[in-house]
């Protein structure tokens, strides 16, 4: 999969222009790598299909990085890359992957001890030489030894999205063989953790052997680490492995639930049924007799679980992190699924750049089922995002009205069908917690979306305050991806997040649950603190392609590991209620 090939290269010219002091440009490369690495089609089949211009299609990329792609492409190399690389002979990769390592960093510690790789990064810092070096210091230093430590230990764990389009697909492939009688997922990425070490796959079929033969030699494969008549492991071609396991259909529940996990889940699982004088494993639930263990279930998980007391936990929930004792009290919350979500309000149009019309956005969200789309363009700060002043918001606000009359006709006759396209903007938090457009025009919106883009590194309570004087706005409904991180590449910011819950809830103001697999922002933990509190939520794509609203399934994914139910998520209300909830 070049994809990943290709992601990774654009990471690294960001970074290099960012050593070099270029302005803009790099922020592009790193937004069309991050869309990269969680495109589900190949890029090599969409520029065999379209060409150029089909690339040029694809979110975030514009003429001349298209490009690129295809040089890289044709040749195997890209040549501004080549040069980059020569000019800074440092391995950005390895050294950016260092939290608190920056293009900044990087070329101090290049320029005055010649470090170049981790190796050499680790071994200066173990000497003390990086403390001494001006804006560095020791906490620094220690920084970047823990920061060593924390990548060892995190190595090789991947996005869900950048891995589940592809373990859909294979899902799909081996389900299409009359072999295969039940197949599922098992592992973190049935619990959809955020991000997957490796990929468990279970199935009970009737001839294993070809079905291990089909799953060894499908073209995703790269490698085969190991063949039997009940288990394979592979590499896929996008760098993660999977472990297959065939399975009789007699302790597929009991399997499944094992492999399923999480670890500390099965264990505290597997001490309630010792407590019971049973006993659980991959093979079943098995209660003692005169005659030996005899097994009492295994075929489903339902059973298991209800054979311990328990109500049947969903996959999200099971982190030995409260469920098991909420089961047990039959306290268990109802969790959204993804048909509950009935609309979108984190979406970016052509109005900011983006690639697709309104019309087109809400066409396609019509077609997922959603009662209302929020269009939620950047403005006017983000200048390199082609953010709205004033003037440009009415004029998009009227487009909108234009556009609600045509669906309306368009629609009236379907019975029970209602859509309405909704007036927003995002827009931007300053560094003092102003927000960057007139509340004069704020006041013209159905709903304002604000969110930090700028100044991310601030001392604790200066970002804390900076977030709660939003908050205080009058108009600000919502706060997107509230705590700034990147998975595996930017922390939070530094917040204290309890103080800012208890604002949200006294101000009125809902979090963003942000939907992008690099985001889910909140997260899981922070979503059960949100719902604890009493704060509202909304599970946004911030999708700046059509092609991006399907990511609200991660979203809806994490807001599951963090308990959330119908009731704490605006956007499971119908608009009128959503609406009335908003300030
Ligand atoms: P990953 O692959 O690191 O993202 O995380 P998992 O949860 O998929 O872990 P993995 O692939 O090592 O194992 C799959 C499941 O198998 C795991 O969630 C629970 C079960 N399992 C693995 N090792 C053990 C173990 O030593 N004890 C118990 N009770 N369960 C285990
Ligand atoms: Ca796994
Ligand atoms: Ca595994």
């Amino acid at each position: 999969m070049l994809n990943q090939e290709i992601a990774k290269i654009f990471y690294q010219i960001a970074q290099y222009l960012e050593i070099e002091g270029v302005a803009f440009k790099p922020q592009a490369y790193e937004k069309v790598a991050m869309n990269l690495e969680i495109l589900s089609e190949n890029i090599s089949d969409i520029y065999r299909k379209g060409g150029l211009g089909a690339l040029e299609q694809i979110p975030g990329i514009g003429k001349s990085i298209a490009e690129k792609i295809e040089e890289y492409m044709k040749t195997g190399k890209i040549k501004e890359y080549e040069k980059l690389k020569k000019k800074i002979p440092v391995n950005i990769e390895e050294l950016t992957a260092v939290e608190g390592i920056g293009p900044k960093k990087i070329k101090i510690l290049y320029q005055k001890l010649k470090i170049k790789n981790l190796k050499d990064l680790e071994k200066a810092a173990k000497a003390r030489k990086i403390a001494p070096l001006f804006g560095f210091g020791e906490k620094t230093e220690k920084n970047i030894l823990e920061g060593i430590e924390f990548l060892k230990r995190s190595r090789g764990r991947f996005l869900l999205g950048e891995i589940l389009p592809t373990v859909e697909e294979i899902i799909r492939k081996l389900e299409k063989l009359k072999e295969v009688k039940i197949i599922s997922p098992a592992g973190s990425v049935r619990r959809m953790k955020e991000t997957v070490g490796d990929v468990d796959i279970l199935a009970i079929v009737e001839n294993p052997e070809r079905i291990m033969d089909y799953f060894v030699s499908l073209p995703e494969v790269v490698k085969i680490w190991s063949k039997g008549p009940t288990k394979a492991s592979v590499r896929m071609s996008r760098g993660f492995d999977i472990d297959l396991r065939v399975l009789p259909e007699k302790s597929f529940g009991s399997a499944l639930q094992y492999f399923t996990g999480s670890k500390e889940h099965n264990i505290a699982l597997r001490k309630i049924a010792i407590d019971k004088g049973l006993k659980l494993s991959e093979y079943g639930l098995f209660k003692r007799t005169s005659a030996g263990w005899r097994m009492i279930a295994g075929e489903t998980e339902e059973e298991i679980y209800e054979k311990l007391g328990l109500k049947l936990i969903p996959p999200e929930m099971r982190e030995n992190s409260g469920e098991i004792e909420a089961a047990l009290a039959g306290k268990l919350p109802r969790i959204i699924g993804y048909g509950d979500i009935l609309g979108d309000l984190h979406v970016h149009s052509d109005w900011n750049g983006g690639k697709n019309s309104i019309e087109e956005l809400a066409k396609v969200a019509m077609a997922m089922g959603y009662q209302y789309i929020g269009i939620s363009d950047h403005t006017k700060f983000l200048a390199i995002e082609h953010g709205l002043d004033e003037k440009k918001l009415e004029k998009r606000n009227k487009e909108i009205d234009r556009l609600n009359v045509k669906f309306k006709s368009q629609l009236s006759g379907v019975r029970g069908q209602m859509f309405s396209i909704l007036k927003g903007c995002e827009a931007n938090i300053m560094a003092d917690g102003s927000i960057d457009i007139k509340d004069k025009a704020l006041a013209k919106l159905d709903y304002v979306i604000a969110g930090v883009h700028s100044q991310m590194k601030m001392p604790k309570e200066k970002m804390t305050e900076r977030i709660i004087k939003a908050m205080g706005n009058p108009h600000v409904d919502i706060i997107s991806h509230p705590t700034g991180r990147l998975i595996g590449r930017r922390d939070e910011y530094e917040i204290d997040f309890d103080k800012i819950l208890k604002v949200a809830g006294e101000t009125g103001t809902v979090l963003e649950i942000n939907a992008n697999p690099h985001r889910l922002d909140l997260k899981d933990v922070n979503i059960r603190k949100a719902k604890k509190a009493g704060v509202k939520l909304v599970i946004n794509s911030d999708a700046h392609h059509k092609d991006q609203l399907n990511l609200m399934e991660y979203g809806v994914n994490q807001a599951c590991r963090g308990w959330a139910e119908k009731n704490d998520i605006v956007n499971c209300w119908p608009a009128k209620k959503m609406l009335k909830m908003l300030k």
